[in-house]
């Protein structure tokens, strides 16, 4: 183990267990999960429209999917994987509570990647590079009723800075409206910042999107960092090991050697083409509009390949945005509050807009400073709410009780109107014209609530109550296997 890798193989905070299974590959996980009992197979023919993201959606949270005939396919289609936080933790290989500090220090202790030998990557043990139709080689679903037809939704899409070389990761949705030719989702990021570029000099960017890669690595995608931070050495330590590499068969981007598919192509200058609408993570379309658009030059898989599709808007999509958020989110409160000691993007703020704060409040005021820490840190976070250490943030009745018994909305609401918010939120569109040009999309209001109680009170006012020797209590051992005496008791035995 070499220094870099020691830095990044836990610490004593997060200490990271050994796992029980090849971590390294799609495969191995989902053979770890079908040895457990999660996973769901599905033999009877599906359809890929709608009926497969149907029955996925049914499973989510539960079992992994897997469709061994979709849509008269040879290659089966999983879903779901991902799909608990629980689970996300396990691949990690550490207790759940540490999962936001062990993705923090692997973001912060990039492992550079491997490269492997031409010939040896498992993603190109079979090449297509003519005639190729995509619709044929691979079953891509079309899952929310009104999206304009199939989409690739769980592709890291990877590319190189034009200027300095460097590689960037992040899923984008990719609309196949052709047999080689796809259309693509940007938003102003780091891929977007890369095309900028490319198309300024009237060149093409190559790009690979790669389908059917481990838990970790899709995880990493997801890291909010650097324009030049790599999320494949992320990936990488995440997994305490260099990440195996391969060059692309087409072009120079290197992709994970394990992934199961491979598509290449390259995003085309100046070219844009009609996508959407899709259904997307607040539970709502997104408009058809003009997109830049992918020209596919090969498709390289596994032997007997494995294609992932993410249902949108379900756990899988949810916890792949929340979980590297929340780290980046925590870490940014603590460096001006260290009082703060846990943070939660809850389901039914699509893990994206609603931010839960755990916080040791020292003196009054202070929750208040920390909901505008929060505002500032995501245009996303539209209502905050900061609550005191005996609050458990993962249980929305928790804070819901905390907001009954410990907030006055005359005193602890705060209201800030006027800002950026998501441009995905619809409640951001009312009054303004359909054409709204996009610096003028998702003005929205700020809300934060202090539900924290005061710091200093009288007697018992804000004392929590609780039943000495309640979490001692030893059910298995105390209950009867039987009601024999009590049914005695009421006259009712036999
Ligand atoms: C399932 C899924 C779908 C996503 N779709 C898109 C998309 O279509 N366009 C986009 O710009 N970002 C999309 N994202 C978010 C980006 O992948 C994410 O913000 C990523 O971290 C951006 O990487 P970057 O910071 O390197 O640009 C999606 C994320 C997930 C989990
Ligand atoms: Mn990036």
């Amino acid at each position: 183990m070499n220094q870099r890798e020691a830095a990044t193989h836990g610490t004593a905070t997060s200490p990271v267990t050994k796992r029980a299974f090849d971590a390294l590959s799609l495969r191995g996980w989902l053979a770890h999960l079908s040895a457990t009992g999660r996973v769901a197979t599905i033999d009877k023919p599906v359809s890929l429209k709608h009926e497969l993201a149907a029955i996925a959606k049914r499973l989510d949270g539960t079992q992994a999917a897997v469709f061994l005939s979709p849509g008269g396919h040879e290659i089966p289609v999983v879903s779901g994987f991902m799909s608990k936080r629980s689970w996300i933790a396990e691949a990690m290989g550490v207790a759940e509570n540490d999962l936001l500090k062990r993705f923090r220090d692997a973001a912060d202790n990039p492992l550079p990647w491997r490269e492997v030998a031409t010939g040896e990557a498992a993603c190109q043990q079979v090449r297509h590079t003519r005639d190729i139709d995509l619709h044929a080689l691979l079953p891509i679903p079309t899952h929310s009723e009104h999206d304009n037809g199939p989409y690739i939704t769980a592709g890291l899409v990877i590319a190189r800075n034009p200027r300095t070389g460097v590689q960037n990761v992040s899923i984008n949705r990719i609309q196949v409206h052709a047999r080689d030719r796809m259309a693509i989702l940007l938003l102003p990021r780091h891929l977007h910042a890369f095309q900028k570029e490319a198309e300024a000099a009237g060149d093409a960017l190559d790009v690979a999107v790669a389908i059917g890669v481990d838990p970790l690595t899709m995880l990493a995608s997801q890291a909010i960092s650097a324009i030049d931070s790599d999320e494949l050495e992320i990936a990488g330590a995440l997994h305490g090991v260099p990440l195996p590499v391969a060059k692309c068969v087409t072009h120079d981007v290197r992709v994970p050697a394990y992934s199961e598919i491979v598509i290449e192509g390259r995003i085309l200058p100046n070219v844009r083409e009609a996508e959407g609408p899709f259904g997307e993570f607040p539970k709502y379309y997104s408009a058809q509009e003009a997109r830049e658009v992918i020209e596919v030059t090969a498709v390289t898989h596994r032997k007997n390949p494995i294609y992932h599709t993410i249902i949108p808007a379900e756990m899988e999509h949810l916890l792949l945005g929340a979980i590297p958020r929340e780290a980046t989110l925590l870490s940014h409160l603590q460096r001006s509050h260290p009082g703060v000691t846990d943070v939660h993007l809850s389901v039914g703020g699509v893990c994206r807009y609603h931010l839960w704060v755990k916080f040791a409040k020292k003196r009054e005021g202070e929750a208040k400073n920390v909901i505008l820490c929060a505002f500032g840190a995501h245009y996303d976070i539209k209502q905050v709410v900061v609550v005191d250490t005996d609050v458990d943030i993962h249980d929305p009745s928790e804070i819901e009780w905390a907001i009954a018994t410990r907030f006055q909305a005359d005193r602890d609401l705060v209201l800030i109107s006027g800002a950026q918010g998501s441009p995905l939120d619809p409640s951001t569109t009312v009054g303004q014209p359909d054409d709204a040009p996009s610096h003028l999309q998702g003005i929205s209001t700020k809300m934060g609530l202090d539900a924290t109680r005061p710091v200093a009170y009288p007697g018992h006012v804000f004392t929590r109550v609780r039943i000495p020797g309640y979490d001692a209590v030893d059910l298995q051992g105390l209950v009867a296997t039987d009601n024999a005496a009590f049914d005695t008791y009421l006259g009712h035995a036999g």
